[in-house]
This record gives C-alpha cells, sequence and structure tokens, in this order.
C-alpha cells in the first residue's frame, strides 16, 4: 500500500481521477460501455474520491479479481469501500496497459454491501442461521469434518477450492485437503469449463496452458476465433483483437452465435452447437489433401501426421455440411487463410470444451495448429482464454486437483508422492479423487458424506442443479466459505464469512501464464477473514501446527516443491511486474512464449491423436426439438454474487433472458418479451424472450447469471467428457412454449448485450 502522494492536492487529483475515467471508457469494450458508463456516473465517482482527503484514501496497485485476461489497475479506497480503479503505470500493466472492461472499473459494491458476511454463521438447534465467534465455528467445522474422517475415512470428504482466491490460498486448499482431510477428492471450476482444454493440451503439447503472450494476439496475421464470446467475456482481450484486425489481420469466427466480435470477422461461420470436431477437422483435412500444410515443422517437430491424415478423410464436404451446417466454401475460404497466413494463433473458451466430447475438439484444434506449423514463433499458437481471475493458477498450477499436486505432478508417481509425503509430514494415497462433478454422483452412494466448498456458488454453477441441490441438503455435514449467504451457503452447516481479492495480499496467475501481485487496498471487512488465515486456523485445530506469517511465505513452500514455479517469489513478481511460468530457478526469466524449441513430452514433440466424429450426448429430437446453449453477457459475471450487488449494472441487465430466432418463436406463437416456459428432460424455467437472428432457428440461448431462472436445472450432470469430466453445458435438447405468466416490468428493456 502507498499513499497517493504524488497527486497535486484534492482538486487536482478529482480532476486527473476523471479525465482518466473519461479515457478509459475508450478502451472499455466499444459500443457497449460507452452508453453505460454515464458521466454523471463517472462524475459521481471522482465526486466520491475528491470529497475526502487525499490522506485518508489508500492506493494499492492490484491485478482484477474477476476474469483471467489479468488487468492490472490501482485501486482507490476509503477504507470502508472501493471508489475508483485507475490505470497503473503503462509498465506495470502488461496485459491491459490503460484499459479495463466495465467490471473491473466499476463492480465494487459487493465489498462493502451490507449483506456481506460479516461474521461466522452456524445453525442454531431449530435449524436457522445464528451469528457465531470465530472460535466456535471453527470449532464446528473441525468437529463436523473430523468425525467424517475418523468414522468413514478421508475419503469420505471433498473439498471444492476457489479460483476466486489467489494461488498461495488454494496451494492450502490442496494442502490441507490432502494432508489434514485425508482425501484426493479435491478440485475446482476448472472442471466446469476448460479442464477440457488442459487435458488436450497436455496430452498433444504437454502444458494444459496457452502457448501463447497476449501480445501474440495483436502481431498475427490470423486469428481463429471459436466458442469465445470474446467481447463480452474477456473485453479487453477482444479490444487488442479488434485493433490487430483493423491493421490488417485476418479473423475467422465459428460460433452458433453472431456474436459482436463477429462484426469484425474477415469471415463468420455459424455453427451448429456440438459439432466442432467435425468442421475442425475439415479444415485440416482441406489444409493436408491440397499439400497446404507446414512439411518441415510437421517433419521435424510433431509425431501422429499419418494417422491424423487417415482420420480426417471421413469428414467429406457433404458430410460436413450435413452435419455442421457449414458449407464447404467457407471451409474452403478458412482454410486457405490459415494456410496462406505467416502467424495464427487458434483462440478458444467453452464453446469448444463444454461438451462430452470437449477434450478431443480440443486435440482436433491442437492437430490443426500443429500442422500448420502455428506454434513456438512470435504471432503464433493455440490460446484457450482463461475463465475466472485464478483459475489457471489457483485452479491448476497450484494443484487442488484429484490427480495432480502442485505444478501438474501425478499423484500417482511413487517419486513425487513421495516428495509430498516428506514435505507435508502425512500419507497419500496414489488412488485419484473425485472431479467435482463426480463428487455429486459419489454422494448419492455416500461416497462422499461432507464437503467444505470454498468460493464456488455450486448450488447454481453445477450441471443438473436439481440434483446437486439434493445432494447439498443431504450431506452430513456441509461448510462453505463465501463472502455471502450463497445458494449454496443456505445448505451449510457453517458458513465461514471469507474476504475478497481488494482485502489481501497474494499472487493470481492469468491466461497467458503470467504470475501478478494482488495488493491489499482495505482491511477486511468485519471479522471476515483471507481464505488462508481461515484454513491455516482450521488445520491447527484439526491436529497440525501451520505457522505462516503471510502469503510470502506460503509461495516459498510452493517455490520449493513445485519446479514450474521454481523461481517464483514475490519479491521477484513485485520488481518484474510479473513472471510467466514455466519459471524453473531464481535466475530464469519466464517464459513469455512455449513450445520455441520443443514441447513439454517426452520426446519432446508434439504428439498429433486422430480424432474421429462426436456428437453430443443429447440431440435434439421431436419431444425436445431445439439446442440449448448457455453462456455470459458483458454486464454479469457467473452467480451474479459479486455483479448483482452492483445498481448499475443491474439497471443494464435487470433479469434473465432467452434468445429465440424469430421464425422459431413465431411457430411457438411467442412475441419480444413474452414469458416462455423452457422444458428439458430435467427441469423447467421461465424466462423473457428475445428475438433474435443472432441465433440460428435450430439454436437457444440462455445466460447463466440468474437463479430465479437458474438454466442449471435444465443441463445434464451425466453428460460429461470422458477425459476432463467436463459437463455438456453447451448443449441440451428443449422444447419452448408460451408461459401463463405477465413479463416482469423491465423486460421491455433488455437490449441484445453485444450490439452497438
Ligand atoms: N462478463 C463476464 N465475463 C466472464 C465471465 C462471466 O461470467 N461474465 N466468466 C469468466 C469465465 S469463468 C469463463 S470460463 C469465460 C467464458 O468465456 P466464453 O466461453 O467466451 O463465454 P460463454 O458465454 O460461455 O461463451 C461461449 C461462446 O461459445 C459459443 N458456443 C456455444 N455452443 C457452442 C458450440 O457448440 N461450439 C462453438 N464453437 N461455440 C459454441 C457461444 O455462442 C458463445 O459465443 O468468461 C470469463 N469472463
Ligand atoms: N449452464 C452453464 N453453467 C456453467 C457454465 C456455463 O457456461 N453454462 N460455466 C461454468 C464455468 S466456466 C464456471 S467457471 C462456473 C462458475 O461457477 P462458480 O465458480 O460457482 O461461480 P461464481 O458466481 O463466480 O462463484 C464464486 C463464489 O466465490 C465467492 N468469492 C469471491 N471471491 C472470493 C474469495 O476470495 N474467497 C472466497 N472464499 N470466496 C470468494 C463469490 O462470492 C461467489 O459466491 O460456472 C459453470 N457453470
Ligand atoms: S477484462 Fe477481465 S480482468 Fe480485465 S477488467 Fe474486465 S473483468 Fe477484469
Ligand atoms: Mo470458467
Amino acid at each position: 500500500m502507498s499513499d497517493s502522494d504524488d497527486l497535486d492536492g484534492v482538486a487536482g487529483y478529482m480532476q486527473q481521477a476523471k479525465q482518466q475515467a473519461l479515457k478509459n471508457v475508450e478502451h472499455v469494450t466499444e459500443g457497449v460501455a460507452a452508453e453505460s458508463l454515464s458521466e454523471g456516473k463517472l462524475f459521481e465517482i471522482a465526486q466520491s474520491i475528491g470529497d475526502r482527503r487525499l490522506e485518508e484514501l489508500t492506493v494499492a496497485d492490484t491485478t482484477c479479481g474477476y476474469c483471467a485476461v489479468g488487468c492490472r489497475f490501482d485501486l482507490y479506497s476509503d477504507g470502508e469501500e472501493i471508489l475508483a480503479a485507475r490505470p497503473t503505470a503503462e509498465e506495470d500493466a502488461p496485459v491491459n496497459g490503460i484499459s479495463t472492461c466495465v467490471k473491473g472499473k466499476f463492480g465494487y459494491d459487493f465489498v462493502n454491501s451490507d449483506d456481506r458476511l460479516t461474521t461466522p454463521l452456524v445453525r442454531d438447534e431449530a435449524g436457522a442461521f445464528r451469528e457465531a465467534s470465530w472460535a466456535e465455528a471453527l470449532d464446528r467445522v473441525a468437529q463436523g469434518l473430523g468425525e467424517i474422517r475418523d468414522e468413514h475415512g478421508g475419503e469420505a470428504l471433498s473439498l471444492i477450492a476457489s479460483s476466486k482466491a489467489t494461488n498461495e490460498e488454494n496451494y492450502l486448499m490442496g494442502k490441507f485437503a490432502r494432508q489434514v482431510l485425508g482425501t484426493n477428492s479435491v478440485d475446482n471450476c476448472n472442471r466446469l469449463c476448460h479442464s477440457s482444454t488442459v487435458a488436450g493440451l497436455a496430452k498433444t503439447y504437454g502444458y494444459g496452458a496457452a502457448s501463447i503472450s497476449t501480445e501474440d494476439l495483436e502481431i498475427a496475421d490470423c486469428i481463429l476465433l471459436t466458442g469465445s464470446n470474446t467481447t463480452e467475456a474477456h473485453p479487453v482481450l477482444a479490444t487488442r483483437i479488434k485493433q490487430n484486425v483493423r491493421d490488417g489481420a485476418n479473423l475467422l469466427v465459428f460460433d452458433p452465435r453472431e456474436i459482436q466480435i463477429a462484426e469484425y470477422a474477415t469471415q463468420y461461420t455459424q455453427v451448429k452447437p456440438g459439432y466442432d470436431a467435425v468442421w475442425i477437422n475439415a479444415l485440416t483435412r482441406y489444409i493436408i489433401n491440397n499439400d497446404l500444410y507446414d512439411e518441415t515443422f510437421v517433419d521435424e517437430r510433431t509425431t501422429g501426421f499419418e494417422e491424423v491424415k487417415a482420420s480426417v478423410q471421413e469428414f467429406t464436404p457433404e458430410r460436413v455440411e450435413e452435419v455442421t451446417g457449414v458449407p464447404h466454401e467457407e471451409i474452403v475460404s478458412a482454410a486457405e487463410t490459415i494456410a496462406e497466413s505467416d502467424a495464427c494463433v487458434f483462440g478458444w473458451t467453452l464453446g469448444l470444451t463444454e461438451h462430452s466430447h470437449g477434450t478431443e475438439n480440443v486435440i482436433a484444434m491442437a492437430n490443426l495448429a500443429a500442422i500448420t506449423g502455428n506454434l513456438g514463433r512470435p504471432g503464433t499458437g493455440v490460446s484457450p482464454f482463461r475463465g475466472q481471475n485464478n483459475v489457471q493458477g489457483g485452479g491448476g498450477d497450484m494443484g487442488p486437483l484429484p490427480d495432480n499436486f502442485p505444478g501438474y505432478q501425478d499423484i500417482a508417481d511413487d517419486e513425487i508422492r513421495a516428495k509430498f509425503e516428506e514435505a507435508w509430514d502425512c500419507e497419500i494415497s496414489g488412488e485419484y479423487g473425485y472431479y467435482t462433478t463426480q463428487m455429486f454422483l459419489a454422494a448419492d452412494d455416500d461416497d462422499i458424506r461432507g464437503m467444505y466448498i470454498i468460493g464456488e456458488n455450486a448450488a447454481l454453477s453445477e450441471p443438473g442443479v436439481n440434483h446437486a441441490e439434493e445432494i447439498l441438503r443431504d450431506l452430513d455435514f456441509l461448510v462453505v466459505q463465501d463472502l455471502f449467504v450463497t445458494e449454496t451457503a443456505e445448505y451449510a452447516d457453517v458458513v465461514l464469512p471469507a474476504c475478497s481479492f481488494v482485502e489481501k495480499t497474494g499472487t493470481f496467475t492469468n491466461t497467458d501464464r503470467t504470475v501478478q501481485m494482488v495488493n491489499k487496498v482495505m482491511e477486511p471487512k468485519g471479522e471476515s477473514r483471507p481464505d488462508w488465515q481461515i484454513l491455516q486456523d482450521l488445520a491447527n485445530r484439526m491436529g497440525r501446527d501451520w505457522a505462516y506469517a503471510d502469503t510470502a511465505e506460503i509461495m516459498r513452500e510452493v517455490k520449493s516443491l513445485t519446479p514450474l514455479y521454481g523461481g517464483v517469489s514475490h519479491e521477484r513478481v513485485r520488481d518484474e511486474g510479473g513472471l510467466q511460468w514455466p519459471c524453473w530457478d531464481d535466475d530464469h526469466p519466464g517464459t513469455p512464449r512455449l513450445y520455441a524449441e520443443e514441447f513439454n513430452t517426452e520426446n519432446g514433440k508434439a504428439n498429433l491423436h486422430g480424432v474421429g466424429y462426436s456428437e453430443p450426448a443429447e440431440t435434439p429430437d421431436e419431444s425436445y426439438p431445439l439446442s440449448l446453449t448457455t453462456g455470459r453477457v458483458l454486464y454479469q459475471y457467473h452467480t451474479g454474487t459479486m455483479t448483482h450487488r452492483e445498481e448499475g449494472i443491474m439497471q443494464y441487465t435487470p433479469s434473465d433472458f432467452i434468445e429465440i430466432h424469430p421464425e422459431t418463436a413465431e411457430a411457438a406463437g411467442i412475441e419480444s418479451g413474452d414469458m416462455v416456459t423452457v422444458e428439458s428432460r430435467r427441469g423447467e424455467i421461465v424466462v423473457p424472450a428475445q428475438l433474435t437472428d443472432r441465433v440460428g432457428p435450430d439454436t437457444v440461448f440462455i445466460p447463466i447469471h440468474f437463479a430465479e431462472s437458474a438454466v442449471n436445472r435444465l443441463t445434464n450432470e451425466e453428460h460429461i467428457d470422458p477425459v476432463a469430466a467436463t459437463p455438456e453445458y453447451k448443449v441440451s435438447a428443449v422444447r419452448i412454449s408460451p408461459a401463463e405468466m405477465a413479463a416482469p416490468d423491465h423486460t421491455g428493456d433488455i437490449e441484445a448485450l453485444g450490439d452497438d
């Protein structure tokens, strides 16, 4: 923390704040944001800062706690709330420079909201929550979890770690599960998100992560984007891509919805949800059969080319058009554009991964990038845009995973396991634990009896939440650690108040593997505490002797056990403004771009694998004729715990909606704004209609942000990728009908976000 003493008096500060804020509007996703950030709002913020004496304010440079782009900025606080976010020195913000999106800039009302959890809660005898002291609550947790562990073994417990929390905290969540609880069933939201990317890339190239640095998005001369609503989910990356396109790069967008980034594309191709491996294989087939592939790269740096060549032959133009709806000309033009470019980046997000065959989709993409030689050079590579602010680091690198220790070290490897058993002074089973999606199924058979859920709103975000709710209700013991009494916390025996990223210090690792500092700008609200301190107290109550003085010390332990982070320390991250892994030792500069020389595989090569035909686990039929796909909007974040508490955001997107093609709506007798019943084989919800030809006639789209019409009542928890266990959130068969219900007042205001 530092004082803002470099500023010239309150008036000067206020003026600067306002100018900066206005300047930033240009950099917030164009179109939508400019409308929403009214001058009135900006003035209000400048005023609220100006009204205070500067010495009463604290400022800290930190990393955004919303998405994994990893924007950096200075946050200003008066000790009670966050007053403003302003650009930090440009050289200290490698990803965003002076840009931020609307969430990073204004999304802080949640921090000081009236319903923030400020004390622990325990259930009284009548079953209602009452406030409790930390000592009482922690004793209850130690007893509740301890009893299950002692009676049924540690394997009867599971822990869901939080990719909202820091690396250091996630390292401790993994350690707590194995050392204190004695279970390998520890997982996190990565399972619901990009675990198929991690599995697919690890299998082919070695690292389950983006190979590029963000700047590669600006120097590529071609970008293929699929399953990524970039302007809404990764706005600052979208700004960089759009700039590159303005400078002449080609942009190819394949998506079932004509999302905003498609307007900037050289080619937009509408695909049917769930058939991505088919059109990707078709591109590969065209490139191979027309000798457009990079022969030298294939010969020198890959294995498996012949297998891939044979496997793609079944994807003939006729078949591809029939299955995916993509005309052959569009396959040809995209394939030629990729083959003719010198440097191509392949970017994707959940449209590719959240499927019952997500890992295969990713392998198909990895094959395409490799045969065209687009890896390891400037402007080339693969870029899965990661999701939660710290899912790359906290959700993966730090090892709160059923099969890996930190740094993707396999728990089944005896030597590695011995290293951790010695360091953590405990016995660890070499048998993998349950993935998140499996935990809920295992609980049905009492294989899981107690859960410790940290910073995850599983009651809304899991697939098939009707079942997840039952499980949460029936567990012998549930402890939830969050900022709020979430829908998940409603089922808990004990709720522990954690604090948010503005109230603590540590590191996050963003989507391009950059480890960056998170610096505390205000004290934890009420009695809330950082996750690492809660875990430490609990571990000690459960018979351990943890004595970390701060998160820098935790990172030193990570460094000593994790080769990938072997040179990462708080001191270096501060001094060098971020470090990209792998960073093997104190002298290693970090690695901006992976695979320049070799792949991280035993033979040093990219090992390609043929991928055959795949389709969604549930395809539309007569009873459920439409494909439902689900996802995000710019102004909202996931289950809304943070963004629903921001008034400005709620004015803009007050409620849920379903995107329906006008023809489909007409056939069903539905008009714009009407309430619509949407049914799947799992359940039904009611949402207002938004008619748009952004989706095709066979597809409908519903966002994931609203509890009252929780879309995961419709999804299926058993349709998961066999390798990565990612749920098929992106395809469910549904039917729609007009609902006997009046639309809420504000439905008329709902606009198609992403449209200018
Ligand atoms: N505003 C906002 N930003 C966020 C988040 C948020 O909640 N709000 N969440 C963060 C997180 S955790 C994540 S993981 C990312 C997610 O980022 P995205 O994956 O970009 O977000 P989604 O809205 O799920 O969009 C997926 C895209 O895939 C398309 N799609 C759907 N089905 C298919 C298919 O079968 N094939 C293909 N090719 N495309 C398909 C959709 O039309 C949509 O454009 O966003 C992060 N950023
Ligand atoms: N149908 C459908 N479902 C989906 C998806 C989809 O595309 N479609 N996407 C999936 C994906 S990609 C994801 S990532 C998940 C997201 O699902 P969740 O991770 O469940 O969603 P969030 O609302 O972000 O929940 C994070 C919680 O952490 C709390 N929190 C914030 N900071 C901290 C902290 O520092 N410490 C603690 N202890 N708590 C904190 C917040 O208050 C919030 O309750 O949803 C998945 N579900
Ligand atoms: S793009 Fe992501 S990291 Fe950047 S300000 Fe927006 S939410 Fe935060
Ligand atoms: Mo995610």
